[in-house]
């Protein structure tokens, strides 16, 4: 049996990419392997957050994460900053950290670029705290967006760092990409990926939107101007991105899809894509509806944080005598 380990953000409402990329790939594991789910808060604050709308996104995020069809009999489920070796871990990590290693991370570039001279010390220092999260549960597989893969490698470059230095301590974790809908783009610039935290919401399509937003924002995606609906990313990146999504949900391949809308222009593709999403989602709707204001979430996080600290615990202590950071 594994270890599986995967971490989302509770900074703004899920999107598609977030559900495609990660959260959908999270239930092929319960079944059959020891799967750690967790609401990053502490790496959401790595970025100004309103506090009220924190709390909120927290709790939303939990009822996403079992309204796709987790199962909190099988899986760990719980709030980052409830389990306090975390952090503490995340500091361990910082401290094998290079400057130059982490300046180089591309969601660093991305996001500090935006924040002139005030760039939070936390978005550089973002990749050991995400190591210590995987790092902890001696994880042997992650399955993220492909969007996370260089921060994946980093994680593993930390850990075989403090092994070499401090002795055999953590399990070597790989990345597990999801088949298919590995990196959804953004509807209005599609060559940059769909964020939850893009403030244009044309761009992104939540998985909580109702039925009549998600047809505006398909039928509003950018496109080009030569209506046939054939995959080619670098040069037709809009129509290449709702035919990743399409073929992430149906499973089908780029060849049958072109097939089937040969000659049948964008708005006949645009419709289907959009009814596609929307049969998707309605289940989701549902079940998050029943969960998000029942006692069931908090007594699910409580139980999950304990089972977490357990695990956690045990593998921060073994840090702590290999680094001589204990007394007794
Ligand atoms: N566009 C995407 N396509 C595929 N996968 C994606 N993921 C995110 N965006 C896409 C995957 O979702 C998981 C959650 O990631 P996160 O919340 O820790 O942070 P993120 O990757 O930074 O996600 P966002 O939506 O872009 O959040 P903000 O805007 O707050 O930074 C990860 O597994 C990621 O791969």
């Amino acid at each position: 049996m594994a270890v599986i380990f995967s971490g989302i953000q509770p900074s703004g409402e899920l999107t598609l990419g977030n559900y495609l990329g990660a959260l959908r790939n999270f239930l092929d594991y319960q079944d059959s392997d020891e799967c750690y789910y967790c609401i990053v808060n502490q790496h959401a604050i790595t970025v100004p957050q309103d506090p009220k709308e924190l709390f909120t996104n927290t709790r939303r995020l939990a009822a996403l994460y079992l309204a796709v069809g987790l199962d909190p009999k099988k899986v760990t489920l719980f709030v980052q900053s409830e389990v306090p070796e975390h952090a503490r871990l995340g500091w361990v990590m910082t401290t094998i950290s290079y400057v130059g290693e982490l300046e180089r991370m591309t969601q660093y570039k991305d996001k500090s670029q935006k924040r002139g001279d005030s760039i939070p010390a936390g978005l550089l220092t973002y990749p050991p705290l995400m190591a210590a999260d995987i790092l902890l549960y001696q994880t042997n597989y992650v399955p993220v967006g492909e969007d996370q893969k260089q921060h994946m490698e980093l994680t593993r470059d930390l850990a075989q760092r403090f092994n070499r230095v401090y002795g055999e301590v953590f399990t070597i974790p790989e990345i597990k990409m999801g088949v298919g809908g590995a990196r959804v783009m953004s509807l209005q610039e599609p060559t940059k990926k769909m964020s939850k935290s893009d403030d244009n919401q044309m761009a992104t399509i939540r998985l909580l939107d109702d039925e009549a937003t998600i047809v505006k924002k398909i039928k509003r995606a950018q496109t080009d101007s030569d209506n046939s609906v054939h995959f080619d990313k670098e040069n037709k990146p809009g129509i290449s991105n709702l035919m990743g999504i399409y073929a992430a949900i149906t499973k089908e391949s780029y060849d049958t899809i072109e097939q089937r809308y040969a000659g049948q222009g964008y708005g006949t593709f645009k419709k289907d894509v959009a009814e596609l999403l929307v049969d998707t989602l309605k289940p989701i709707h549902e079940r998050y509806n029943e969960l998000i204001d029942s006692p069931e979430l908090d007594r699910i996080l409580d139980e999950g944080a304990l089972k977490a600290r357990e695990t956690a615990s045990k593998t921060y202590r073994e840090v702590e005598l290999a680094m001589g950071l204990h007394r007794k």
